[in-house]
């Protein structure tokens, strides 16, 4: 018996009533069941993701040539500006936390649902009106100084859209503060008997660190922004020089929350990326305890690094010092969880499909934004790039080679879950290779454009940039191309895909142990944890992996209970402990 058999065998009864896809109406209803709010997450933000997408296409066509020929100067402020407002606020924050996380936190515990449901539903509705009154914005001037909004500039631009601006992201900022109490309690309270931290999928560990991060960060936020509404509204001079005001404190409590807010946006991803890996590459996840603390780790660091942004800010040098230490740091939890998941796929048997794809190209991308992001810690060369298409390049690769690259390999992942049906293999992969050539295309000549001193955020640029542009700018239109494969993907899938099963891809996870979709309360009995999250490979051998089971000489390296880093399934609670002896001794 492999252990995928194993444990679908330990949890025949949790299997629910095969339900199919239900009343659709109910997405448009204030449901407060975990798995709706996850998926009107999932569509409202892909929605918005689209939106930004346009945007971004019309910065593109505007740069396309080195002339302001598209659209005017101001305009294109606009765009720049809502389009990354939209991506991070709109997208890639409550897609990876709202989204994924409602959907799978309650169901990888073996919880019925979240801890607070009316809560979760509250902060769900809290984001749609809010993304409705930055797009109207368009009407009355729409905000123009960046997604960062930096006074005295956001004071000088265009009150009506500033102040849309500020308001629309303090409610987003509140749903995630929301969602962020929910997760800790859910993932503190919930779990199902026997499952201890340490039996915890890493995915739930992720959620963990997120949503401490943001409990802490995003009030911060709130606070500057609230207190930039009222220099805009009522005349304060909290940041306005003008009136004896200082802008740098603005950029300081600004970064105290935005810079955690990357992590928010990789972490979740970081999450399912360990999820990923294991069950298509049929062996147990390696370094299971390194990866579940370096996001705690992560999560820490992040919260000292802020002024990395602000090299350039008339930061004094001796602290300038100290957020560059910090912020290389980082980059040490951040190897670790990248070498444990090449060490996982290492020697595995691969199953390339379009899930995979995209988390083995989510590591080679991210991976590239990493190492721009290590150059750019460092003082000199951040002086030199500062405010260039270096940062551009930078923040892309890790923002969109990583998170979004993430987000879609947990969209081929989970989506015959949410729906009962299996996505198409041959355009999932067409959707694969085409956003990794307009991804690399549209963002990789600019790190070169930023060496050589190309500013960002103009609409007009020094003819000698001219070719490469117009690449990014193909790359660009390719990488807005490569979205309809999966739009039509999933609209066929959903009528036509093949039925998927209660766990397509042999899964350990408890989210498999139900029927796909879920019942209204996930489980019919209590599920159990007859194994652990990533016993991969430790079954039948002629179907699975061999990882030696005990290697005495380095008992790290082997997959068995004298593992130190391997995530143990709790022998009290295994439904056949017998069975898992069993298992044990077949390997040796
Ligand atoms: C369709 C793909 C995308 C394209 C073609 C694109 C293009 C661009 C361009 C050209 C700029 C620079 C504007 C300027 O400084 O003049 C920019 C800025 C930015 N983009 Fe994207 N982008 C895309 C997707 C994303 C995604 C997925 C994110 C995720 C968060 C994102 C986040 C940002 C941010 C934070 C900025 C900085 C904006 C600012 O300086 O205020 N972009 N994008
Ligand atoms: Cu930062």
């Amino acid at each position: 018996m492999t252990q995928a058999q194993l444990q679908e065998t330990a949890n025949i009864a949790a299997h629910g009533p095969d339900v199919g896809g239900g009343d659709w109406r109910k997405y448009f209803s204030f449901s407060t069941d975990h798995k709706v709010i996850g998926i009107q997450y999932l569509v409202t933000t892909f929605i918005f993701y689209l939106i930004g997408g346009v945007l971004a296409t019309a910065v593109r066509t505007e740069l396309a040539t080195p002339e302001v020929d598209f659209v005017s100067r101001e305009l294109y402020n606009s765009l720049f500006t809502v389009h990354a407002t939209v991506m991070i606020f709109l997208w890639i924050v409550p897609a990876g936390t709202g989204g994924f996380g409602n959907y799978l936190v309650p169901l990888l515990i073996g919880a019925r649902d979240m801890a607070f449901p009316k809560l979760n539903a509250l902060a769900f509705w809290i984001i749609p009106p809010a993304g409705i009154m930055l797009m109207l914005s368009f009407f009355v001037g729409a905000p123009g100084s960046g997604w960062t909004s930096y006074p005295p500039l956001s004071l000088v631009n265009g009150k009506a859209g500033e102040a849309i601006w500020i308001l629309s992201v303090l409610l987003l900022g509140t749903s995630s503060i929301l969602a962020a109490v929910n997760f800790l309690v859910t993932i503190w309270k919930m779990r199902v008997p026997g499952m201890g931290w340490n039996q915890m999928p890493l995915f739930v560990w992720a959620m963990l660190a997120t949503s401490a991060l943001a409990l802490i960060a995003t009030p911060v936020l709130a606070g500057a922004l609230i207190l930039l509404s009222f220099d805009l509204i009522i005349g304060t001079s909290f940041f306005n020089p003008t009136g004896g005001g200082d802008p740098i404190v603005y950029q300081h409590l600004f970064w105290f929350y935005s810079h955690p807010a990357v992590y928010i946006m990789i972490l979740p991803v970081f999450g399912m990326i360990s999820e990923i890996l294991p069950v298509h590459a049929r062996k147990p996840i390696f370094g299971y305890k390194a990866i579940a603390y370096s996001s705690l780790a992560i999560s820490f660091l992040g919260l000292i690094v802020w002024a990395h942004h602000m090299f350039t800010s008339g930061t004094p040098p001796w602290l300038r010092m100290f957020f560059m230490i910090t912020t290389m740091v980082i980059a040490v939890p951040t190897g670790i969880k990248v070498f444990s998941w090449l060490a996982t796929i290492w020697g595995g048997k691969l199953r390339l499909n379009s899930a995979m794809l995209f988390a083995m190209g989510f590591i080679s991308m991210f991976v590239i934004g990493g190492i721009s992001g290590v150059m750019v810690a460092a003082v000199p060369f951040d002086i030199h790039v500062h405010d260039t298409y270096f940062v551009v390049a930078h923040l892309h690769y890790v923002l969109f080679g990583g998170s979004v690259f993430g987000l879609y390999a947990g969209f081929y992942q989970w989506i015959p879950k949410m729906t009962g049906r299996m996505l198409n293999e041959p355009l999932g992969k067409i959707h694969f290779v085409m956003t990794l050539i307009g991804f690399n295309m549209a963002f990789l000549p600019m790190h070169k454009l930023g060496l050589e001193g190309m500013n960002r955020r103009i609409a007009e640029y020094d003819p000698k940039f001219a070719t490469l542009n117009l690449v990014c700018s193909i790359g660009a239109y390719i990488l807005a191309i490569s979205t309809f494969p999966f739009i039509i993907n999933v609209c066929w899938s959903l009528f036509r895909g093949p039925k998927a099963g209660n766990n397509p891809w042999g899964g350990l996870t408890l989210e498999w142990m139900t029927s796909s979709p879920p019942p209204v309360e996930n489980f019919e009995a209590d599920p159990v944890l007859a194994t652990g999250p990533y016993d991969y490979g430790m079954g039948d051998r002629s179907t699975q992996v061999d990882v030696p089971f005990s290697e005495p000489s380095d008992p790290d390296l082997s997959a068995g209970p004298s593992s130190s880093l391997r995530a143990k399934a709790d022998p009290a609670v295994a439904a056949h402990p017998d069975d898992r002896e069993g298992e044990s001794a077949n390997r040796e």
